[in-house]
């Protein structure tokens, strides 16, 4: 398949998406179903997000509704809206399901155009971004670019359990392969000679299709199995484009490669139980990562293996902890291969017209052969109503940021950043927002690598954003 016509297949759909979505204002609210208060979606919305559940903290259920064991009968889902779905990994809450068969608090509050369709529930979300990216300093860059997610969910139910097939897609390749400047980001290449340094990789066109099955075992128990190619293995907390806390930041976090960069992955399969507020899963995956050909599939594999343990105390809670051993997952470093731990919490506070989520997540990378490297991320987004506001600080060992012939090539450097950024969103109809948002960055660098990158660089990115609700 050329780039061009690759790119068409998936701008076609999602022109269409949002043309779709801008005239969907007339259908009825989210607010439709009796006996539940959804105050935040009365005019006008707050930031026009659906709410889940208004779940408070330490208030699991609603009043005659118990959140675990979603019946749907006798809620009325006027205009293909309907703010709950059964759980697609056969029990616990829907709403505590994320990216891949990762779990966040349930309490999230969730975006998407939700649709009854016969039997099959669908759901639709997105956003792209255009962004004017400026990183400071000797080894900064300046570009306009855009970046883009599209996910597509239908759910059906079959047997004794439910049949989820979801698809995300992204307009990322469009930026190129050498992806965007963002300073001390590694891994990755854009050309399969020199790695990717000082700049984010592009995500694939697809970055998941994927089949998931889920089967009750009993009111709090249940198995799964998901199949993707590509998909997300269970490690790491839920990506950064599907939390809470780091969805309004339009950078990637440089501990990606630390956390949650397997969410592309060519080629994965994971099976998990779950009971009560415990889900404990397995994957085996393919561990290389994407190649610098966006626009097409890699050659599937199952060379490498994960497991997660996850534990939804409460709806405001969820925490995971992960280990997986990586085979080879850097195509320049096909010699490397990587034994990574992962734990994170993640916080969610819903109130009166907002949100507020805080994701707290280390993960180790123990490279075989190489060092042992660290990395450590604070996340935080509060929305109201029409405002957000987002935060993140990372510190990250990272042996990548030179390469030969420097004399610190492979030399482990500990840096940090902090971020702090805004979006505000104007609701256009039903279900499409506009935002404005901008975000800057400062960084503490080893006396090492001040010469490289300047003593005190900052970096800004200014956004639009339009957002599929
Ligand atoms: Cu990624």
């Amino acid at each position: 398949m050329t780039a061009r016509r690759a790119a068409l297949l998936v701008a076609l759909p999602m022109t269409l998406a949002f043309a779709g979505l801008a005239h969907s204002q007339d259908e009825a609210p989210a607010n439709s179903m009796p006996g539940m208060d959804m105050t935040p979606a009365a005019t006008p919305p707050p930031k026009t997000r659906i709410p889940k559940a208004p779940i408070a903290p330490d208030e699991a259920a609603m009043p005659g509704m118990s959140v675990d064991s979603m019946d749907m009968s006798g809620m009325s889902m006027k205009g293909g809206e309907m703010a709950m779905m059964p759980a697609s990994l056969g029990s616990g809450s829907a709403m505590q399901e994320s990216s891949g068969t990762s779990w966040q608090p349930a309490a999230t509050p969730m975006e998407g155009n939700m649709a009854q369709h016969g039997a099959w529930s669908t759901m639709l979300h997105g956003y792209i971004d255009g962004i004017y990216d400026h990183q400071g300093g000797p080894r900064g860059a300046d570009k306009t670019f855009s970046e883009s997610m599209l996910m597509g969910m239908a759910e059906h139910p079959l047997g004794a359990g439910r049949l989820t097939l979801r698809t995300m897609l992204s307009l990322d390749p469009l930026m190129g392969r050498d992806g965007y400047p963002l300073l001390l980001q590694t891994g990755e290449t854009a050309n399969g000679v020199t790695p990717l340094i000082d700049r984010q990789h592009p995500h694939d066109l697809i970055m998941e299709l994927s089949a998931l099955y889920g089967r009750p075992l009993g009111k709090d128990t249940s198995v799964f199995l998901y199949v993707g190619y590509p998909g997300e293995p269970a490690l790491g907390p839920p990506t950064f484009m599907h939390r809470f806390s780091g969805m309004d930041n339009p950078a990637a976090p440089i501990a990606h490669h630390w956390l949650d960069a397997t969410h592309v992955t060519f080629g994965v399969v994971t099976t998990g139980f779950i009971h009560g507020p415990w889900k404990v899963e397995g994957s085996v995956f393919n561990g290389r990562e994407p190649d610098q050909y966006r626009w097409d599939f890699d050659k599937p594999r199952l060379d490498s293996w994960s497991g997660r343990l996850s534990f939804n105390p409460t709806p405001n809670w969820s925490l995971q902890v992960s280990h997986g051993h990586i085979h080879s997952p850097e195509q320049l470093e096909s010699a490397v291969s990587q034994d990574r731990t992962t734990a994170s919490v993640i916080h969610d506070l819903p109130f009166r017209d907002g949100n507020w989520q805080t994701t707290f997540a280390w993960g180790r990378n123990r490279l075989a052969p190489g060092p042992t490297l660290d990395a450590f991320l604070l996340e935080s987004a509060i929305s109201w109503k029409r405002h957000t506001v987002f935060a993140r600080g990372e510190v990250a060992e990272k042996n990548e940021l030179f390469q030969s012939p420097n004399p610190l090539t492979g030399q482990v450097f500990t840096v940090a950043t902090a971020s702090l950024g805004y979006i505000y969103d104007i609701p256009l109809s039903g279900h499409l927002s506009f935002g404005l948002g901008v975000v800057g960055s400062a960084y503490a660098l080893p006396d090492a690598i001040r010469s490289a990158y300047g003593d005190s660089p900052l970096s800004a990115m200014g956004f639009i954003r339009m957002k599929i609700l």
